[in-house]
């Protein structure tokens, strides 16, 4: 089984350095810490990755000295605070390769910028009878948003089907489009199982068709080079914190034609040019989406994350990343009564798993006891779990500090478990 993940590297990165993993470790403080007495070993980066001190220090660094509001203030601060504030704009638009600043809109995270979309792009243009088609393996914040707006507008929600190992039936996305087709709403790499999709093919087979793609790239941006333009989408969302950035700040990347044709979603300071009882202007592009202060700190430590994926090199990254994956999931199907949920050719670094007669949730709690992080339970995607008729799943997942020293101390922790659950 290949497990590698699908990679591309269609615009100009830095040099990057060889790929030393003690080095990048000893950026990650918090791996130095014990658990129950236990080294750590972080294996639930899906969930939240960890953060290098540079994304720590550029945090600190603003609260330390350059604390202030953006794009509010004639005074040094909040000039200096502006101009970082927009140098990670610009830091996120080179590394997604988008065509300008203006399509970077800062939102609280994926949810925020699937939502945004919803309301914002969508439901001004939805009929009844109208359809969103979205895939069986989405995150429940690529579900949700477009069935509340399924209730707002009377359109209806449509799903691509998955096969047994977890990859997406690319045919029958396609004969499920019909003319009332509106948008196409599809995951790039799937928390619960790993998948990555060919997302680049499916814009294209919606382009062919005149219809809007949003890419929910979540799990993508920490492991694959993301080239906005290379894929073909129109919108694509991702999270800060599952790329070693802070929580509750992420990106909407849209296609700039698009926003500007798109009304403000929420209202406010910031997203305005002028304001009056008679009636009010927006600002432009991508301000007319950011009302009010916007997390300026979470910003900053995106743009020092982003850096920090351009300085390691995401090619490295992923290579090394396959390897753990190669490596786990050789040993995992070596073990009596395991069964890996997603077997997908083209896999992110992540392994669900079930174990005969355990529960994942006592799983998870024993292998803790040893230190070891994993996370159990649906992971915000009930209708995969529906689909292979478990009721929750244990995960490990990698990013670019784990080791396969690590990957053997959590089988070690496993094989305890195992034993005490019998
Ligand atoms: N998945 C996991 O453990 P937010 O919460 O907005 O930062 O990200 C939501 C989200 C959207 N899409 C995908 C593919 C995701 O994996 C996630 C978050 C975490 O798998 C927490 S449920």
């Amino acid at each position: 089984m290949a497990v590698t993940l699908e990679s591309r590297k269609t615009h100009e990165a830095p040099e990057t350095p060889a790929f030393d993993i003690d080095r990048i470790r000893a950026e990650f403080p918090i791996l130095s810490r014990e658990v129950h007495g236990k080294p750590l070993v972080y294996l639930d980066s899906a969930a939240s990755a960890q953060r290098p001190q540079s994304v720590i220090d550029a945090v600190g660094d603003f609260y330390g000295r350059y604390n202030a509001n953006v794009h509010r203030g004639v005074h040094q601060l909040s000039v200096e605070a502006s101009e970082a504030f927009e140098q990670a704009r610009s830091t996120v638009r080179r590394h997604l390769n988008a065509e300008s600043d203006r399509e970077i809109v800062f939102t609280r995270g994926t949810t925020e910028a699937v939502n945004l979309v919803a309301q914002s792009y969508l439901r001004p243009k939805l009929e009844p009878g109208d359809e969103i088609l979205i895939t069986h393996m989405e995150h429940h914040s690529n579900i949700v948003p477009w069935q509340l707006l399924c209730e707002q507008t009377g359109a209806v929600l449509k799903v691509a089907p998955i096969n047994r190992r977890g990859e997406l039936l690319v045919d029958e996305l396609e004969a499920l489009i019909s003319e009332r087709t509106r948008l196409i709403g599809i995951v790039h790499v799937s928390n619960a199982l790993g998948s990555v999709n060919p997302v680049a093919e499916v814009c294209r087979i919606a382009r062919e068709h005149g219809i809007a793609t949003l890419v929910d790239g979540a799990q993508a941006t920490p492991h694959v080079t993301v080239d906005v333009q290379a894929l073909g989408c129109d919108f694509y969302c991702l999270s800060a914190h599952k790329m070693y950035g802070p929580t509750g700040i992420g990106v909407l990347y849209g296609r700039e034609v698009l926003l500007e044709a798109m009304p403000p979603w929420q209202g406010g300071g910031e997203m305005i040019t002028r304001v009056s009882f008679e009636g009010t202007t927006y600002n432009d592009l991508p301000h007319k989406f950011e009302a009010g202060t916007p997390n300026i700190a979470g910003v900053i430590g995106m743009g020092e994350a982003f850096r920090f994926l351009e300085r390691t090199g995401i090619e490295s990254i992923a290579h090394h990343e396959a390897e753990l994956l190669t490596y786990a999931t050789k040993r995992m199907q070596a073990i009596d009564g395991l069964t890996i949920i997603g077997t997908a050719e083209k896999k992110g670094p992540v392994v669900s798993f079930t174990l005969e007669g355990a529960h994942p949730n006592d799983i998870g709690t024993i292998v803790d006891h040893f230190g070891v992080a994993i996370r159990t339970g649906h992971h915000c995607a009930m209708p995969v779990m529906q689909f292979f008729e478990v009721p929750a799943t244990a995960r490990i997942s990698f990013g670019v500090y784990n080791t396969t020293a690590e990957i053997d101390v959590f089988l070690d922790a496993l094989g305890k478990a195992r034993e005490m659950l019998a």
